[in-house]
Formats: structure tokens, sequence, C-alpha cells
């Protein structure tokens, strides 16, 4: 029986993708790495660390250097953070998270972002929620499945009660891994491996999910 619903952030609830992309293009900029779009990509819902090692691409660098240059590149997200505002919830989400806590469901973040606090924050959506997991909460990253089993812990409930809503192939695997139903937003290609897919969060109907999972 489904009792709770885990939202990935990036992706499902806002798109803060744009200004990650951005931090990491001005980080790349400055210390000529190469860097774009098609990159940017691979780092949906990877965790910041991770993300550097995908765009470093096998390149070895000192720690003590990619931590000051991840430090920098979340320097520069944080400044765009400011500008976020209740305009930036994803479609009708707030009203999709109102109806599943009338309806008598948890709702929870699950998400990769050590700064996902702040986000919800921003959003004006920080304290609708009955549990928040993100990048500080655990050590090992998604596809890890300890981050979504740390949100359910905090919930009181089995990992089976629980629905992932994610945006990003790591963030599905994740779902899966942690014996959560997952529901994936976006292509086929990216979250295929999920048990419902939707397009995008426009197209995602709770009655459904609660009928087929
Ligand atoms: C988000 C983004 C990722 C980002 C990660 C870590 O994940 O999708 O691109 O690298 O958080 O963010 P930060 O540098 O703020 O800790 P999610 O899980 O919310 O989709
Ligand atoms: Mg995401």
């Amino acid at each position: 029986e489904i009792k709770a619903f885990i939202f990935d952030l990036d992706g499902v609830i806002t798109d803060t993708a744009e200004y990650h992309y951005k931090s990491w293009q001005k980080l790349a900029d400055e210390e000529d790495l190469f860097f774009n779009r098609e990159i940017n990509e691979k780092l949906r819902g990877v965790s910041r660390m991770d993300s550097l090692d995908i765009i470093l691409d096998g390149k070895e660098l000192p720690e003590k250097i990619k931590k000051e240059w991840t430090d920098r590149k979340n320097a520069y997200y944080q400044k765009y953070l400011e500008e976020i505002t209740k305009e930036n919830i994803l479609d009708d989400m707030e009203s999709k998270l109102k109806r599943l806590k009338n309806d008598g469901f948890k709702i929870a973040v699950g998400s990769s972002s050590r700064n996902a606090r702040k986000v919800l924050k921003q959003l004006q959506i920080y304290d609708m929620f009955d549990a928040i997991s993100d990048g500080n909460s655990v050590e090992s990253a998604k596809p890890a499945p300890d981050l979504f089993l740390h949100t359910a812990k905090n919930l009181g409930l089995e990992p089976e009660e629980c629905v992932v809503l994610e945006d990003a192939e790591s963030g599905v695997e994740a779902a899966l891994a942690a014996n959560m139903k997952a529901v994936g937003v976006g292509p086929e290609s990216r979250v295929g491996k999920a048990h419902l897919v939707y397009g995008n969060v426009d197209s995602i109907d709770f009655d459904e999910i609660l009928k087929k999972l």
C-alpha cells in the first residue's frame, strides 16, 4: 500500500538545472575545461563532486584543487538561488502536493543537492514536507539507495510503501535499488527503467500512479 511520495527536487519540483549549467560553465571558462550543454545533461541528479569528475573526464587533480573548484562553482550557484521565487515551481506542482497531503499521503523530498533546503525555502514550500533528505544526509549519492532509504526511515515507513518521482537515470536506479516504486519524468531513454514514465511534470497523474503501482 502506498503511503508516501518522495519527490526529487531539480527536474521534478523546479528547474535549477539551468543555474547549475551556468555555474559550471563559468568555472569551466575560468579553468579552461571542456564543457557544454551536452555534458551538463549528464550531471542531472549527480552529486557536486561526481559532477566535477564527469567534467574532468578522467583527468586527475589533487583533492585540494577539486574542493576549491567545486566550492567556487557552488558560490556561483548560490548567487543564482537568490533569484528563485514561488514562480519557479514547475507547473501546478504545488496544488498537486497539497492534494496528496489532503488525501492523507506523506510527502517528502529526496535530492542530491546540498542546497535543497535553501531552494525549498526560496520556493516557499519548505514547511509542506514531512521529511527532507538532501546531499548532506548520506555518504553515498544516487544511484545508491541510501538517500531514499534515509527518507523512508524519517517518514517511519517501509521502502515498499514509498513512490519516488525522479527525472534522472541515477535517481530512478536509486529508487529501484531501495525497493521503492519509481516514477520517471522525462524521455524513455533516460528514465525508462522506472515502473511508470511521464514525458513531463505537467502530465504526472497521481490517480493513475495509485491505480497502476
Ligand atoms: C541536483 C542536480 C544536480 C546537482 C546536484 C547537487 O540533483 O540535478 O545537477 O549536481 O543536485 O547539487 P549541489 O551542488 O547543490 O549539492 P536533484 O537530486 O535535486 O535532481
Ligand atoms: Mg533531479
